[in-house]
């Protein structure tokens, strides 16, 4: 269908929503530290490495903590994030996504995962996917975290495809920028005003079949 070969899949927000237990140990490192997070400061870190989300918090705070002090809370931050991940089951991926995931395997197109996050192997074995994916770009391979495109980039590559025969299904703002900036089509999942600068928004793939290739 059209032009495109490859399925560059970010992780939490698209194929299930990890987003609630990040918040959850941000939340309490926050505490920990003397302040509070709300629900809406943490939309700004969906999709941002754990480094950068930390440095996001800390100023939000004013804190100063020396690097030594940074690596032990991000740590102490994600040991509380794992707890969660181990209590997850396949029942947990997001209505539709896995469906969506293997209509696509199905119809020959490449899938591969883009997404900022160290876990995500865990995370995938956890809601039993990993076997659908050709190829896996994740928070270890990355130098430069979204909005840089290289998580993209590295997905178009693996999966050997030109960045303008992929299409990248994002949640977040800095997703659909890093996609934008990788040369790709870009579908966003969740609210049409805030991905505004996606190519197409959808809210989830409930209902969503490949005809949504027929547009790029
Ligand atoms: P970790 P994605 C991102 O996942 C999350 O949206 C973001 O909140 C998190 O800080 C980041 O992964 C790093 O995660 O601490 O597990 O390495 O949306 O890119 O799949
Ligand atoms: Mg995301």
């Amino acid at each position: 269908m059209g032009n495109i070969k490859s399925c560059l899949f970010d992780l939490d927000g698209v194929i299930v929503d990890t987003a609630k237990y990040h918040y959850k140990a941000w939340k309490r490192l926050c505490n920990e530290l003397g302040f509070d997070l709300t629900i809406d400061e943490n939309e700004n870190l969906k999709g941002i490495s754990r480094a950068e989300s930390l440095d996001i918090l800390l100023k939000k705070g004013n804190v100063r903590l020396s690097d030594e002090k940074r690596e032990m809370y991000m740590e102490r931050k994600n040991n509380w994030y794992l707890e969660y991940v181990e209590q997850m089951s396949p029942g947990e991926a997001l209505p539709g996504s896995l469906d969506f995931l293997k209509a696509c395997k199905d119809a020959g197109y490449k899938v591969a995962l883009g997404s900022s996050s160290k876990n995500a192997l865990r995370i995938l074995e956890k809601i039993d996917v990993l076997h659908l994916f050709d190829a896996v770009i994740d928070g270890t391979k990355v130098s430069k975290g979204k909005p840089d495109p290289q998580t993209f980039t590295l997905g178009a590559e693996a999966t050997k495809a030109h960045p303008s025969e992929c299409v990248v299904f994002e949640d977040s703002i800095a997703g659909i920028e890093a996609g934008i900036a990788g040369g790709m089509y870009t579908v966003g999942v969740g609210d049409p005003e805030t991905l505004e600068r996606a190519n197409l928004v959808i809210s989830g793939f409930e209902n969503v079949g490949l005809e949504i290739f027929e547009k790029f």
